[in-house]
Parts: C-alpha cells; sequence; structure tokens
C-alpha cells in the first residue's frame, strides 16, 4: 500500500467537476484517507511548487493555484502514486491518454485540472504540507474486504 496527495485544482472547483475528479479515482479503487477543501496562500503554494522555483511559467502558476479553492486529497492505494498519475495522464491534456481526467476535462498545460505526486518521497512531503497526520484515516476497510478476511 502507498499514499499520494492530489489536489484538484481551482480550474476544476470553478467548473464544478470536483465530484467527477472524485469518482474518477473512486471509481478505480483508490481509497480516500484525507480530503478537504481549503484556499492557498502564496507560502504555501510556492512550498509546494518549490522544485519549479525560477522556471518561466512559476510566476502565474502560483497566481492560478492560489486563485480560489482547491481540494486537498490523500489517497491510499497499491502503486497509489503511479498509478494515480496514469490515472490523470499528461500534464499536457493534448497528449494525455484519452479516458484519462486532464483527457476528458482539461486542453491546456496552464488549467489541467488536477495535481498529483510524482513520487513516494513527494507524496509524503506535499501531504505533509496540506494535512496534519491526525486528519488522515489511513488503512480504513470496506465491508467488502472485512467480509472476505472472515470467510
Ligand atoms: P505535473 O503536474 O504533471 O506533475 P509539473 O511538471 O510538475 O507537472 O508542473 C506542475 C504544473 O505546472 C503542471 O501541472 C502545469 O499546470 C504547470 N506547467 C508545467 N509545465 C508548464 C509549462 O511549460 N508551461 C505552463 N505551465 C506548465
Ligand atoms: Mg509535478
Amino acid at each position: 500500500m502507498q499514499r499520494t496527495f492530489i489536489a484538484i485544482k481551482p480550474d476544476a472547483i470553478q467548473r464544478g467537476l470536483i465530484g467527477e475528479v472524485i469518482r474518477k479515482f473512486e471509481k478505480k479503487g483508490f481509497k480516500i484517507i484525507g480530503l478537504k477543501i481549503l484556499q492557498l496562500d502564496r507560502a504555501t503554494a510556492e512550498k509546494h511548487y518549490a522544485e519549479h522555483v525560477g522556471k518561466p511559467f512559476f510566476e502565474s502558476l502560483v497566481n492560478f493555484i492560489t486563485s480560489g479553492p482547491l481540494v486537498a486529497m490523500v489517497l491510499e492505494g497499491v502503486n497509489a502514486v503511479d498509478a494515480a498519475r496514469k490515472l490523470m495522464g499528461a500534464t499536457n491534456p493534448v497528449n494525455a491518454d484519452p479516458g484519462t481526467i486532464r483527457a476528458d476535462y482539461a486542453h491546456t498545460m496552464e488549467r489541467n485540472i488536477v495535481h498529483g505526486s510524482d513520487s513516494p518521497e513527494s507524496a509524503e512531503r506535499e501531504i505533509g504540507i496540506f494535512f496534519d497526520e491526525s486528519e488522515l484515516v489511513p488503512g480504513w476497510k470496506r465491508d467488502l474486504e472485512e467480509r472476505f478476511i472472515s470467510l
């Protein structure tokens, strides 16, 4: 089991897509173990996107991600980091495989609906930025799993 950090970005929230995005991850079988809505301040946004400091798009990226509320989420699953990124599709939605979240709902890199951690290390770092450990419910079981265990 692995954890990954997902953010549903302000463009998705403006467009009323929170439910659609969560549905994709739920349908795939991830467990949501952390979930909240918040508006990022600049300092936190810069910390979250620290790897992109100095890149030409950094300023507009930070402006965008702080422009409205986002939904922060922690998912648990097998190979959660890679599996979630696969489901999200490529950074540039034009290159995203059909059926992925970015292919279905976005067509520009600047408004690509969703963020997902790129490694288990990034996941732990990003989870720490957005959540206190006490806000997470790790390892909860579905009734079906409990039933299988007892059979
Ligand atoms: P990722 O979100 O797929 O991990 P990153 O390279 O980490 O992609 O970039 C973070 C975010 O910054 C992207 O999701 C995208 O919104 C934006 N971004 C990345 N590269 C560019 C670019 O070349 N121009 C404009 N925006 C970009
Ligand atoms: Mg990234």
